[in-house]
């Protein structure tokens, strides 16, 4: 069958600035991803996702772009990216860039222009609006706390910023600005790149209203749109499909409906979507910064709600359980301790076996967990340090919410890469940008790599079997004991083949009632000695395929 390439590649997400540093800075960079280009290819992932390393004044670690035409020198230059670029398809593997273009920084010389008079050329570049009742022109929020407008003196309009106020959204009702961002992608198309992750896209297309809400924090006159769907085609034909690029869209509080809509190959769209639903089950009442243990049996609802719902609608899903603003997996869903490499093995299992493409999140393949931070003093991200500030402001203790820091914060995921049991983890001979996290001498790569039972060589197998085995990525999918408070199972169709994967998702044994098949195998397990026998050990996951 002439499917698509990605449909059965895995894709690993590299957050530079926190990978591997070879110029002594404590910042990672573009070199010290080519030294590491060969253990990624030992895991066997297919392509690389590299978050931003265009030029910016790093208020949101790139994603506040000055210029898409140059590479951050902290990173390194245009030619440490091409060399990247060359090496990583030397080995077989492809790379695709983080495009940022719901908003640029600032600093971008489209915004300094436009700030600079409302008649200039690329004052419509963005969205400015007049004061309403000498206030906000709207009472929207932006996602990192407070007004998502600033107000500008010089022009007596406020401009929208749906993340920090250096991050100022961009108009997409103008045509001219859309060609501009076209030409841009087509420049980093024609360099050989292989696609594209793009940010926050289904913000991108604004309530031209610009209505007050009543309800929420402005998110339902932005969210998907009226015209992200136009903006997406057309974007697709004059850039993505010239090219062939492979696109993920990142969907910020979307729908499954609009999922299928992004990615049925007839709307030539995008080809996958990241969802974020799964990843808010422990959020009580949508609220971020609280600490809470995860819903599980909504876990297991939403995941199986999207397994049938873009199988059925010719969807296709982009599946993660961490990127670079989520807490570490093993952390959020698994287990630090005791039982750390089974629950981990666990949750890479129950995600592998899924319909879609799988995302390993840089240090996830050997287990990286947070660092349970004990100081504001360590947290970097704006997001986090807005968050102190709110949370004090509420009136919360300094410990209550270093303690909600420790589970929700973005920098549990960008504390640098654990290379090995040595200085810094073997990140940096510098003072790392981050701290490490303290449990580097357990959990490293070099560890991983001498244990022939670690995490990693279990994320090797399962990307071996999506190779192996199409019923992974064309197999149907059916939730098994949806309210088992423990048990997570499921089958996975597809001709005259059956796959059950069963993963138990607490340090307990429990007794499942599965049903018995006797000409049934186990593909892989999480335990050496995993057995047909009905009673499951603390995290133990098995993938059993029925002939
Ligand atoms: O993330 C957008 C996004 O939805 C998350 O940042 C989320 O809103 C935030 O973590 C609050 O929970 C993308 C990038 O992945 C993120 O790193 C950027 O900060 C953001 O867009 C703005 O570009």
């Amino acid at each position: 069958m002439n499917e698509p390439w990605w449909k059965k590649a895995v894709i690993y997400q590299i957050y530079p600035k926190s990978f591997n540093d070879t110029t002594g800075n404590g910042i990672g960079d573009i070199q010290g991803i080519i030294e590491k280009l060969d253990y990624l290819h030992k895991l066997g992932v297919d392509v690389l996702w590299l978050t931003p390393v265009y030029q910016s004044p790093q208020k949101d670690n790139g994603y506040d772009i000055s210029d898409y035409y140059s590479i951050e020198p902290t990173y390194g230059t245009m030619s440490d990216f091409e060399e990247l670029l060359d090496e990583t398809h030397k080995r077989g593997m492809k790379l695709i860039m983080d495009l940022v273009i719901n908003h640029t920084s600032t600093e971008h010389e489209w915004f300094k222009q436009a700030s600079s008079s409302k008649d200039n050329q690329y004052r419509d570049f963005y969205i400015w609006k007049d004061p309403v009742d000498g206030k906000e022109p709207n009472n929207w929020q932006s996602k990192f706390g407070g007004s998502a407008w600033k107000y500008d003196e010089a022009s007596g309009q406020y401009y929208l910023h749906l993340f920090d106020v250096t991050q100022a959204d961009l108009n997409w009702e103008n045509e001219k600005l859309r060609k501009q961002l076209v030409e841009m992608i087509e420049f980093w198309a024609k360099k050989g790149i292989d696609g594209f992750r793009l940010d926050v896209i289904n913000l991108i297309s604004k309530d031209q209203s610009f209505p007050s809400d009543d309800t929420g924090d402005g998110r339902k006159f932005y969210t998907d749109g009226p015209r992200v769907h136009e903006y997406l085609h057309e974007i697709n034909q004059a850039a993505f499909s010239p090219y062939n690029m492979m696109t993920v869209g990142e969907m910020s509080s979307t729908t499954l409906e609009n999922c299928v809509l992004y990615t049925n190959p007839e709307r030539k769209e995008l080809d996958m979507t990241f969802q974020f639903h799964h990843l808010k089950v422990d959020y009580p009442n949508g609220e971020k910064w609280t600490k809470a243990p995860f819903d599980f049996t909504r876990l297991k609802q939403i995941l199986s709600e999207w397994q049938v719902g873009m199988h059925e609608g010719n969807g296709w899903n982009a599946l993660f359980w961490c990127n670079h603003d989520q807490p570490r997996a093993v952390s959020r869903f698994g287990d630090e301790e005791k039982y750390h490499k089974e629950s981990a093995k666990m949750l890479a299992t129950t995600l592998h076996m899924m319909q879609g493409t799988p995302y390993i999140y840089q240090g996830e393949e050997f287990g990286m967990t947070n660092p349970n931070f004990t100081s504001i003093d360590e947290y970097r991200d704006v997001e986090s340090l807005n968050a102190f500030k709110m949370l004090k402001d509420e009136g919360k203790s300094e410990q209550e919410i270093l303690e909600i820091l420790q589970q929700k914060s973005r920098d549990n995921a960008r504390t640098p890469v654990q290379w090995e049991n040595a200085d810094h983890a073997g990140f940096t001979n510098a003072t790392p940008w981050i701290d490490v996290a303290k449990n580097y001498p357990e959990i490293n790569a070099e560890k991983a790599l001498q244990d022939s039972d670690s995490i990693f060589y279990h994320y090797q197998k399962l990307i071996e079997l999506r190779k192996k085995y199409d019923i992974i990525t064309y197999g149907d999918y059916q939730l098994l004991m949806e309210d088992h408070p423990e048990i997570f199972a499921y089958t996975r169709n597809w001709k005259d083949e059956k796959l059950l994967v069963v993963s138990n998702f607490y340090a307990k044994e429990v007794e499942v009632d599965l049903p018995v098949d006797d000409n049934r195998e186990i593909l892989l397990s999480n335990y050496a000695d995993a057995s047909n026998n009905q009673i499951l050990r603390p995290y133990e996951s098995i993938v059993y395929r029925i002939k």
